[in-house]
C-alpha cells in the first residue's frame, strides 16, 4: 500500500531477486518484491498459463502490436505477426545497436529461457569474476545455487536413444568429427517429467516446442523454487505490475522508492510512495543499469559512482543454422530444452549450444547459439531530451563473434561438405547478430559497488543480478548470477543487518 514502510524492497523477481527475498526473509526481514510483470499463475481462456512457442498470442509478447520473433525467418517466409498490445511474457527491448532479449513477470528470465544450467570452467572463472575468491564459489557457492534451482541432468542412455534429442546428438557427431570437445549440460526442466513427456503419460511441454514464451509443465522456473521458498516464510509480499520509477534518500532516512501500478495494457493505473531501510537493484542487467543512470542524471541518487552504467556485455551471444545431408536428419519432434554444448573456448573463444528448431517438420537443421570471448563493452547514457536511456552498443561489434562462432562451423562445414542455412534472419544471412539473450553487466561488482554489491556513494542500497557481472560468463549465465548473489547476500546478511 502506498504510504507503508518496509525494512527491504526489492526491484525485480529473478535470479538476483529471488535469492535475496528468499535469505533475507529467512533472516527475519520483511520483503517487498516488486515486479513490473505479470503473476504467471492464473490459466488464460485457452486453459494453459502460457502460449505456445509456434503460435503465438497476446501473452507472448511485452507491449509490442507485433512479435518479434529471434529467428524472424524460415525458409523465405517471414514467421512475425500482429498480436493485440499486452504485458506479455517475453521483452525484445530495441536499443540502436542490439535487440535485448528478457522475461518480463514474477520469476523473471527462468520464465522464458532454456533452462541451460552451465558452471563455468574453474578456469575460466578469474576472467569472469576477477575480484571474487573463485574456492568460495566452487566450493560453496556454485552448489548452492544449483540446489536451490533444482539442476538436474539428463539420463544419458534414455537420452542416446530419444527421438527428441536427434538433433542433439547429430550435433555432437558433427563437433566430434571436426575434434572439438562437447558435453552434456544439466537443465532445470525436469528430465523425469521429459522421459514421461516422450512415453506419452503427460500433458508434453518441451516436446511441443515450448520455451519462449513460457513453459506450461516440466520446468522448475523461480516461482516453483526460490519464490516458492520465499513465500512460506510468510516474510515476502509479491506486487506483480507494479513497476519502480525511483528512489531517492528518504528525509527521515532509507529511501523514497516512487511504484507506478500498471493495467495489462501497459498504462499506469496508479502511484504509490514507498519508503524502505534497503533497496535491492535486481531488475536485470539492463532494468538496474537504466534504473541507475536515470536517477543518477535526473538528481535523484546524485552520488551513485560514474561507473553505474558501464562495463555492458551481451555475452558474446551469435546465432547461426547449418544445412545437414539428407542423411542427417535433425527429427521433426525436438526438445525444447537444449542438453549439449560444444566447448572450444579455449581454443576458439567460443562455447556453443546445439539449440532446438522446433517448427514440428524435418528441416535437416542443425542450430546453434554460440556464446563468445567478445571484448566489446558499451554504456548506458541519459538522453535528457528524449527521456530515455540510451547504450553505446554497435552492431558492427559482433563481428569479433561472428569470427569466433566461424571458428567452430566454418571447420565443421568444411569437414561435413555443408553450408550456412541464409533463411533464418532474413534474406541471404547466415548470422544472427542482431541481439542477445544474456545482458550481463552495468554495475559491475568492485567497480559501481564494493566487493558484496553494495552500491558505492549510498548506505542501504545494493545490485544483486546480472548487471554486477562484467559482460561475460564464458556460458550461459544465471547459475552464475545465481551462485554470485547467494555468496553476497550472505555477506550482507553477516554483516549489514547485524549492525541495524
Ligand atoms: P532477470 O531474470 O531478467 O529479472 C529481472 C526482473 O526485473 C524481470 O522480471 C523484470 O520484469 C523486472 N524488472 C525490470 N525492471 C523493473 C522495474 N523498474 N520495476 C520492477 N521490476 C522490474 O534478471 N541463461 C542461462 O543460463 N541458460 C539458458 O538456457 C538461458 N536461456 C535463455 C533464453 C532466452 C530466450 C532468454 C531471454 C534468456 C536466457 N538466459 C539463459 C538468460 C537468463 O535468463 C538471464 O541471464 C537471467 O534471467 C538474468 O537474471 P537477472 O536476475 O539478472
Amino acid at each position: 500500500a502506498s504510504g507503508a514502510r518496509v525494512q527491504a524492497l526489492v526491484i525485480g523477481s529473478g535470479y538476483g531477486g529471488s535469492v535475496a527475498a528468499l535469505r533475507l526473509a529467512e533472516a527475519g526481514v520483511e520483503v517487498h518484491l516488486v515486479e513490473m510483470g505479470m503473476a504467471w499463475d492464473t490459466p488464460d481462456a485457452d486453459g494453459t498459463i502460457f502460449a505456445n512457442t509456434t503460435r503465438p498470442d497476446r501473452r507472448s509478447y511485452w507491449l509490442r502490436t507485433r512479435t518479434k520473433q529471434p529467428l524472424s525467418n524460415f525458409l523465405g517466409f517471414p514467421l512475425d505477426k500482429d498480436v493485440p498490445r499486452y504485458t506479455g511474457i517475453l521483452d525484445a527491448e530495441d536499443f540502436s545497436g542490439i535487440t535485448v532479449y528478457q522475461g518480463r513477470g514474477v520469476g523473471g528470465g527462468s520464465l522464458v529461457n532454456g533452462g541451460m544450467a552451465v558452471t563455468p570452467r574453474r578456469e575460466h572463472f578469474g576472467a569472469v569474476l576477477p575480484t571474487v575468491d573463485a574456492g568460495e564459489m566452487y566450493d560453496r557457492y556454485y552448489p548452492r545455487a544449483r540446489a536451490g534451482l533444482g539442476v538436474n541432468e539428463v539420463d544419458p542412455d534414455w537420452w542416446e536413444a530419444a527421438d527428441c534429442y536427434r538433433y542433439a546428438r547429430v550435433g555432437r557427431k558433427h563437433a566430434e568429427r571436426s575434434g572439438f570437445p562437447h558435453l552434456l549440460v544439466p537443465n532445470v526442466y525436469d528430465f523425469a517429467y521429459m522421459e514421461r513427456e516422450a512415453a506419452g503419460d503427460v500433458p508434453r511441454s518441451a516436446l511441443d516446442g515450448e520455451i519462449l514464451y513460457g513453459n506450461n509443465h516440466g520446468k522448475r522456473s523461480l516461482q516453483k523454487t526460490y519464490l516458492a521458498r520465499a513465500r512460506e516464510t510468510g516474510r515476502v509480499t509479491v506486487s506483480p505490475l507494479h513497476r519502480v520509477a525511483s528512489v531517492a534518500p528518504a528525509a527521515d532516512g532509507g529511501y523514497t522508492v516512487v511504484i507506478e501500478q500498471l493495467d495489462t495494457g501497459g498504462q499506469r493505473t496508479a502511484t504509490k510512495t514507498v519508503t524502505a531501510r534497503r533497496v535491492f537493484f535486481a531488475a536485470g542487467s539492463v532494468g538496474t543499469s537504466k534504473l541507475l543512470t536515470k536517477l543518477r542524471a535526473t538528481g535523484a541518487l546524485p552520488a551513485l559512482s560514474a561507473e553505474a552504467g558501464k562495463g555492458w556485455g551481451d555475452n558474446g551471444n551469435v546465432m547461426c543454422g547449418r544445412a545437414n545431408h539428407l542423411w542427417d536428419p535433425t527429427g521433426s519432434l525436438q526438445s525444447a530444452m537444449p542438453t549439449l554444448g560444444i566447448d572450444n573456448w579455449g581454443a576458439g573463444g567460443a562455447f556453443a549450444e546445439v539449440a532446438p528448431l522446433p517448427t514440428g517438420i524435418e528441416t535437416y537443421a542443425s542450430f546453434y547459439l554460440s556464446i563468445t570471448d567478445n571484448p566489446h563493452r558499451a554504456e548506458f547514457t541519459w538522453n535528457a531530451a528524449t527521456e530515455t536511456v540510451e547504450l553505446s552498443w554497435q552492431r558492427a561489434w559482433k563481428q569479433r563473434s561472428v569470427e569466433m562462432a566461424k571458428s567452430l562451423f566454418d571447420r565443421i562445414n568444411k569437414k561435413e561438405g555443408t553450408i550456412y542455412r541464409t533463411d533464418l534472419f532474413g534474406t541471404y544471412k547466415i548470422w544472427g547478430d542482431h541481439l542477445t539473450y544474456h545482458p550481463l553487466g552495468g554495475a559491475v561488482l568492485d567497480r559501481a559497488t564494493d566487493n558484496v554489491g553494495r552500491l558505492r556513494g549510498y548506505e542501504g542500497l545494493y545490485a544483486i543480478d546480472g548487471s554486477l557481472i562484467p559482460g561475460n560468463t564464458t556460458v550461459n549465465p544465471f547459475v552464475t548470477i545465481t551462485a554470485l548473489a547467494e555468496r553476497n547476500i550472505e555477506k550482507i546478511v553477516a554483516t549489514d543487518l547485524r549492525m541495524s
